[in-house]
This record gives C-alpha cells, sequence and structure tokens, in this order.
C-alpha cells in the first residue's frame, strides 16, 4: 500500500512537471508539437508535394529488359511517367516504350503495376500484380490493360487511373511490368486469369521513382506531337 502511495505520488509529481514543462511557449513544447505534426503527415501522406509543382506529384519508370528474358523475345526499353495532383486527383501516365517486333498486326501487351520494385532477379522478383484490397485481376489498380505496338513503339496517354501516388496504397517504389502476350481480363476460365491476365512472360520492366516536371512535360508534348501527326497525315489521306 505504502508502495502504491508512493507510485501514484510520484507520478503526480512527474504529471506536475509535464504541466510545467508544456507551457505552449516553451521550446521543448513547441518541439513536441511539431514532431508530433511531422509524425501524422508523414503517416498521412508519405509523399508530401512541394511548392515548385502547383500541388502535383511527377513519377518515372524507366523501362529495362528483364535479365531474365530470352535475347530473340522483344527487347524493351523506354518510360512511364505518371502525373497526380495532390492529394485525391486522379492518376495520369504516358507510356513510351520501344523495342517491339515492327508489325503491326500484333497481339497486344499488357501492362500491370506488380508489388514490389525488387529487380534482384530480373522482372521475376517484383512479385505479383499489387493488389491491397483483395480482389480479383483486372480490378486491381495497376491494371492498367492490354497496349498494342505501333512501328514496334507504344506511345499511350491514360487519365484517370485509378492507381495512387499519395498515401497508404502508393505506388511510388513499386514496379511496371510489361508482359509477352495480351490480357484476358479475368475472362480466361482458370485461377491464373483472376490474378494475373494469363499475360506469359515479363518482357521488361522498371522501379517507380518521384521525378520532375519537366520529364512529364517533355513526353507529354512528344506524345501530342505524334498525335497531331497522325490526325494531319490522316486529314492529307482524306483530302
Ligand atoms: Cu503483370
Ligand atoms: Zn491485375
Amino acid at each position: 500500500m505504502l508502495l502504491l502511495l508512493s507510485l501514484v505520488t510520484g507520478l503526480a509529481l512527474s504529471a506536475t512537471g509535464v504541466v510545467i514543462e508544456s507551457d505552449p511557449n516553451s521550446e521543448p513544447f513547441h518541439d513536441i508539437q511539431k514532431k508530433v505534426n511531422d509524425l501524422w503527415q508523414n503517416l498521412l501522406y508519405p509523399v508530401m508535394v512541394n511548392n515548385e509543382t502547383d500541388g502535383m506529384i511527377y513519377a518515372t519508370c524507366e523501362m529495362l529488359p528483364s535479365s531474365k528474358i530470352d535475347a530473340d523475345k522483344p527487347q524493351v526499353t523506354g518510360q512511364v511517367l505518371f502525373k497526380q495532383y495532390y492529394s485525391y486527383g486522379r492518376l495520369e501516365a504516358i507510356f513510351d516504350l520501344d523495342g517491339f517486333p515492327l508489325d503491326n498486326n500484333q497481339s497486344g501487351r499488357a501492362i500491370h503495376i506488380h508489388k514490389l520494385g525488387d529487380l534482384s532477379d530480373g522482372c521475376d522478383s517484383t512479385g505479383g500484380h499489387y493488389n491491397p484490397f483483395s480482389v480479383n485481376h483486372p480490378r486491381h489498380p495497376g491494371d492498367f490493360g492490354n497496349f498494342f505496338p505501333k512501328e514496334g513503339k507504344i506511345r499511350k496517354y491514360k487519365a484517370n487511373l485509378s492507381a495512387t501516388m499519395f498515401g497508404p496504397y502508393s505506388i511510388l517504389g513499386r514496379s511496371v511490368v510489361i508482359h509477352e502476350q495480351e490480357d484476358d481480363m479475368g475472362k480466361g476460365n482458370n485461377k491464373a486469369s483472376l490474378e494475373n491476365g494469363n499475360a506469359g512472360k515479363r518482357l521488361a520492366c522498371c522501379v517507380i521513382g518521384i521525378c520532375n516536371k519537366n520529364l512529364w512535360e517533355e513526353k507529354l508534348s512528344e506524345v501530342a506531337d505524334k498525335k497531331k501527326g497522325r490526325l494531319n497525315k490522316r486529314a492529307q489521306n482524306q483530302a
């Protein structure tokens, strides 16, 4: 009982100590307050946006052929770029990839976000599809569908994607993988179809990392120019 009493007195004393120290004008209190705020900010928004980018975040993924892919398969290189408005804007992406066969009637190639940014065993160590909500394929946030190369290239802008670069489900530090085959979009009537769309071997992959605005803007104007070029050509052909 005596021990308990002395414990309580001790606690009360130390509590008094805290009250005195927590005077809002005192330095230690400000320090603690700042640390707690930072902690919350980091928990809620692991990536903060700086003023230079007007509330946008940009990321790049530098695609390289998998070290596990045979030499006779397409050796895919290029970039996948991402842009998103802080903190609930929808994700936009530019896919600019090269190294496919030149014939224009080839089948589509699946592109997904995979769970890990681990390329220690080529693209084979990137794990399965990033699936934070435990749902079936193709409802994963990084199921980007099929891409059809033209003249050996994929050049595509996509808006309104459901993946995010903010918060606990951020894709930053994860990977983008391009596959040899077409995604069956979950309609393959087997287990693998609901996990990965039976898209076959992993041709190339990359890890998603933050980048500057200029990379996105340069690439977007290239993709837009290409589209303009195609539209002009079509207009000329029709004339
Ligand atoms: Cu995949
Ligand atoms: Zn998927």
